[in-house]
């Protein structure tokens, strides 16, 4: 049977489209049954200058065992911002006891951009995703991300060396696929690195503006809907890119906060028949 039911597991930030608010909505769109399970909920997401933060960490492991007494798997598992080490451990913990025999097992270490960590995450936690990254089939990290999981100087202004040096040195921790993110040549360009094996692919598009809030969390919900709806690993990539674009372009500046990525859920249907 070709049915699939993914889980993801993030935070439920309840203003400002990111984690849970923009994964499943999307993933929805793709026609893919999303499980969840909210790792914590906060009245907005930590770059707002202030917000409240109920951490559902106990609730996790209290979840997975009513779901081992009823026997519920699943097919996939997406995971994106985790609120502590803890909660690394137990989505380890999900992975070997909750999932189907040949899941796939997309990792996306959402815990920094822009050269710095998010509020709240130190060195310790970074470890502990780069510990993640190393069970999962597919890793999604941004060059920041990936600089602190390589112990590497972060650049702004990228060279095809550098994102190979990035490259081999995850290479030296993790034998998966990578899907390397915010990797642009030239100030007006971004776009993503597509390494399965040795074989490095890269995608460029038009850069809008600097950094925009959730476009992480935008582009993995929207590569894992068209990976787990068929697509290839590269053409997922692309698409996701594609969508991600179209979406901060709808995006007014003023808009600080998250990526508007509502009006363009038609496009990505499209984009994945
Ligand atoms: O993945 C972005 C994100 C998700 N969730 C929360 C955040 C952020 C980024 O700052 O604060 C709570």
């Amino acid at each position: 049977m070709d049915y699939k039911r993914i889980l993801t597991v993030q935070d439920i930030s309840c203003v400002g489209q990111c984690s849970l608010t923009v994964a499943l909505p999307i993933l929805s769109a793709c026609g893919i049954e999303t499980a969840i399970i909210p790792s914590a909920v906060l009245s907005n997401h930590t770059a707002f200058s202030g917000f409240t933060f109920r951490d559902l960490t106990d609730e996790i492991p209290v979840i997975k065992e009513e779901w081992l007494r009823q026997n519920i798997g699943f097919s996939a598992i997406y995971t994106g911002y985790l609120g502590n080490l803890k909660q690394v451990e137990y989505v380890k913990s999900i992975m070997s006891e909750c999932l189907e025999k040949n899941a796939v097992k997309i990792v996306d270490p959402a815990m920094a951009d822009g050269g710095k960590l998010y509020t709240g995450f130190d060195m310790a936690y970074a470890n502990e995703m780069k510990n993640l990254c190393k069970e999962a089939d597919i890793i999604l990290p941004n060059i920041t991300e990936t600089c602190l999981m390589t112990d590497t100087e972060y650049k702004t202004d990228l060279s095809k060396a550098y994102v190979e040096e990035l490259i081999s040195k995850i290479r030296s921790f993790y034998n998966g696929k990578i899907v390397l993110t915010g990797v642009g040549f030239s100030e007006d360009k971004t776009g993503i690195a597509v390494c399965d094996q040795n074989e490095i692919l890269y995608y460029e598009h038009e850069k809008i503006r600097g950094g925009c809030h959730g476009t992480g969390d935008v582009y993995a919900s929207a590569f894992t809907g068209a990976l787990i709806s068929g697509k290839s690993l590269f053409d997922s990539a692309k698409i996701a890119a594609d969508f991600t674009y179209k979406c901060i372009k709808e995006t007014e500046p003023e808009h600080w906060y998250g990526v508007r990525f509502e009006p363009q859920i038609k496009n990505l249907i499209e984009m994945i028949k």
